[in-house]
This record gives C-alpha cells, structure tokens and sequence, in this order.
C-alpha cells in the first residue's frame, strides 16, 4: 500500500543536549506521512557499545557526523526506498547485512538506529496509533518508576563524587504522576538542604539536571541527604534509594585497583563496601557496581546482595554478552540503550531475553540526550517497569512529560509499576 512504502530517507546533523552534534532522521512515505527520530549519544561509554561515527578533524571538535549523515543518504535511502515501513525487523535486518560488521562501524551505529527508530515512528504515524501501542500493542500498560538522578558525579558532572548518579526512586506512589510529582517535591527540598549545608553552588545542575554539590566526596553522604529530604517530606518506605556506580571509569586496568574517595580500593574492599552501603540504605538497585568485564564479581554481588543489579557497560545492550550473564547469574537485570546495539529490533530481543529470564529492563537515555520522546514510548512500549532519564532539563522533562500524556491516554488501563518495577507484571 502507497500509505506504508517508503518514498524517501533523509539525515541531518542537529544538536544534542549538550550542544554537540547528532543524527537526525525522517522517513517518508508515498502518501507523505513523516517519521523523524533523533539519536542520543553516551558519555560514560562502555567497551562493547556499537560503533559512533564521528568525522574527526576540526568541525565540532571532531564530533561532526556528516559521515553519519551521508551514510543515511546514500546507502541506506537507496536500499529502503519502497520497502513496507511496517516491516520494522525486515529494515534492520537489512541494514545489519548492508553494514556487514559486528559493531556498526562501516556504516556507523548512530546512522543505522537513527534510521530504525525513525522508521517505527513512520509506521505508527501511518498506522494512526501512538509509538508506545505500535512497540507493545494492546498489552503495553504500564508505566515506569522513574529513577531521579538528583546528584551527579563521575563522569557527568565537575563534582569531587565517583559514582556516577544517586538516585531516588518512589516505588511507593500510585500512580506515575503521583511518583513524578513527589520525586521533584525531593529535588527542591533536597535543593534547600544542600544550598544550606554546601552553598549556592550546589544549585548549579550536571548533564542530567541532577544538583552538583562542591565539596561534597562521599557517596554516603549523597544518600543521607536524599534520604532527609524524603523523610522530611514524610515520603520514608515511598522512596528507595539507588546508584549507577560506574565502576568501568573507576577501574585501573594495569593495577587492577578501583579509585574511591581518592583511595586505591581492591574489587573485594569494593564490594564489602557495596555491602555496608545497602545494610545501612534503602538501596534497592545498583548499576554497575564493578567494570564492565567482571562477570565473576557481578555474580557475587547478585548471590550476596538482595537487591537489583544492572548491567550498563556489563551488557551494552548486547544479546550475546546477556546471555552470557544469564548462565553465568550475573546481575539480574538489564539497563537497555537502543544506540548501544544500534537497531530497535536488537533493543526488543535483549528486552524480552531478559524478561523471560526473570532479569529486570529499566530503559534508558543517554547523558547526551535529545527532546526526542521515543524513549517514553518504548518504555510503555515494552512494559519495562522502570526509566532513567535524569531528573531537569527539557529533554529528561520531555520525557516524563511524555510519560504523564501516555498515563492520561491509558486512563484507568494504566498501572504503575510501583515496587514491582524489576518483574512489573
Ligand atoms: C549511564 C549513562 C546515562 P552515558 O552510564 O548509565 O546516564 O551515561 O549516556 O554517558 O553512557
Ligand atoms: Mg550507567
């Protein structure tokens, strides 16, 4: 049918959050129904992440991705022009074969799922349905605790904290509207507490919009403040507490030694610590609490811990590095990042992998984000449970605001995860 067959691809290069440039696709179809999809970028990368293409050189700082932009343009349209845009495993599966690497790297991963979310969009536009319903049909109805990095360290943010985000997660609402509303009553009290105890340069926000308090070195002391503002809010058991750790950018590989609060630590004085952390917190979930290729010590953590454990860098989004976790139980669950595998049918197979095998997906954004919304849709999309996408700043706000559309639309279809969010069915 006219409606579906696609008539033109095009890329452009835009801007991502943090200024730096990025892809930006549409997809046309005969009848003129338009997808347009944008593509995040990472900062804290993992190993095993599909391939960037960036230009080099001058332009950007190198960051360019006009490359990426040609690639679209004249190898990928070509090939997709009068292709069915329904036929969304069909169109990735060509462009994995049109690329022929592992890694994305000969076209270039951020052109490949900027085509393919693009091409999803397209189809639910020509469908007359919302992306989330496209991804998940009649069963996509729940909606994700959303997990609010509200300090920031390590590598998003010029702070004096090695874990990457400390974050808060209200498990105890009833609904998502509910949980965003008291997740930033916290941000503004936690606001208060920290300009008090740290100054006004607490206030000044990372990439993710989460508060940047100088001075402050200590996890610990992230957590107890979180902690107060929640229960001063008289939110305590409606919040848990989590971490994205990060550990792959506090690993030495020559020593084999982790950097804490300025110490040289051992995997093992790491992971007594992870220890002390949760019996004193109420920590429900840590990501990346080891690097990324210590599958042994992720399963350590799982068996000893009794809490959520992801895989980021771990995983990278990887069906092959999953399934390696999943023999060997390391982590038991998933942070998934379409650009990290670079099609959403890969993202879709190591989303159901995961869940048939009991592991928890929470979806998530990248520190270079965009105003593009996919993210919320796909996370209603798959019935993930739970969504990292920062705390402030208009593209994390885009998101939940997305989320806040989807919530009113489902009306009383919709069901929050709650403390669920690891197996929300
Ligand atoms: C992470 C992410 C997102 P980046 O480590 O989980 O917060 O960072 O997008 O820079 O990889
Ligand atoms: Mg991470």
């Amino acid at each position: 049918m006219e409606r579906f067959k696609i008539r033109e691809v095009k890329a452009r290069e835009v801007l991502d959050c943090r200024g730096e440039p990025t892809i930006e696709v549409e997809v046309i179809t005969e009848t003129g129904i338009v997808g347009r999809a944008s593509v995040p970028s990472g900062r804290s990368r993992g190993m095993h992440e599909a391939f960037e293409l960036r230009d080099g050189g001058k332009r950007y700082h190198g960051k360019g991705v006009l490359k990426a932009v040609r690639n679209v343009n004249e190898i990928l349209a070509p090939a997709l022009k009068g292709m069915d845009v329904t036929k969304q495993r069909e169109i990735d599966e060509l462009m994995i074969e049109l690329d022929g690497t592992e890694d994305k790297s000969k076209i270039g991963a951020n052109a490949i799922v900027g085509v393919s979310l693009a091409v999803a969009k397209t189809a639910a536009n020509a469908l007359e349905i919302p992306l989330y319903r496209y991804i998940g049909g009649v069963n996509a109805y729940i909606l994700p605790v959303p997990v609010l990095n509200l300090i920031e360290g390590g590598k998003l943010a010029a702070t004096d904290l090695d874990f990457q985000e400390h974050q808060v997660m209200p498990i105890g609402a009833k609904s998502f509207s509910e949980a965003i509303r008291m997740g930033l009553e916290v941000y503004y009290e936690l606001g208060r507490i920290l300009m008090e105890k740290h100054g006004k340069y607490s206030l000044n926000v990372g990439v993710e919009g989460g508060y940047t308090p100088p001075g402050m070195k200590d996890p610990r002391e992230a957590l107890e403040l979180e902690l107060k503002a929640i229960e001063e809010l008289g939110y305590t058991n409606k919040f848990a507490l989590s971490l994205d750790c990060a550990a792959t950018h506090l690993y030495n590989r020559n020593t084999g030694k982790y950097t804490l609060m300025g110490k040289e630590i051992t995997r093992e004085e790491l992971i007594d610590f992870y220890e002390d952390l949760v019996s004193a917190y109420p920590i429900q979930s840590l990501e990346d609490p080891l690097e990324e290729e210590d599958f042994e010590g992720f399963r350590e953590l799982t068996k000893t811990l009794n809490v959520q454990i992801i895989g980021d860098d771990l995983f990278a989004t990887n069906i092959k590095r999953l399934r390696k976790g999943i023999e060997m139980k390391a982590a038991n669950a998933i942070l998934l990042k379409v650009n990290q595998v670079g099609t959403l049918s890969e993202a879709l197979d190591v989303a159901e992998l995961a869940f048939r095998n009991g592991y928890g997906v929470q979806v998530s954004e990248r520190s270079g984000q965009t105003e593009d919304t996919w993210l919320a849709d796909l996370t209603v999309g798959i019935n993930a449970g739970q969504i990292k996408t920062g705390v402030t700043r208009s593209e994390r706000t885009a998101q939940y605001n997305q989320l806040l559309r989807i919530e009113e639309e489902l009306g009383k279809r919709a069901k929050y995860a709650g403390k669920n969010f690891k197996q929300p069915f």
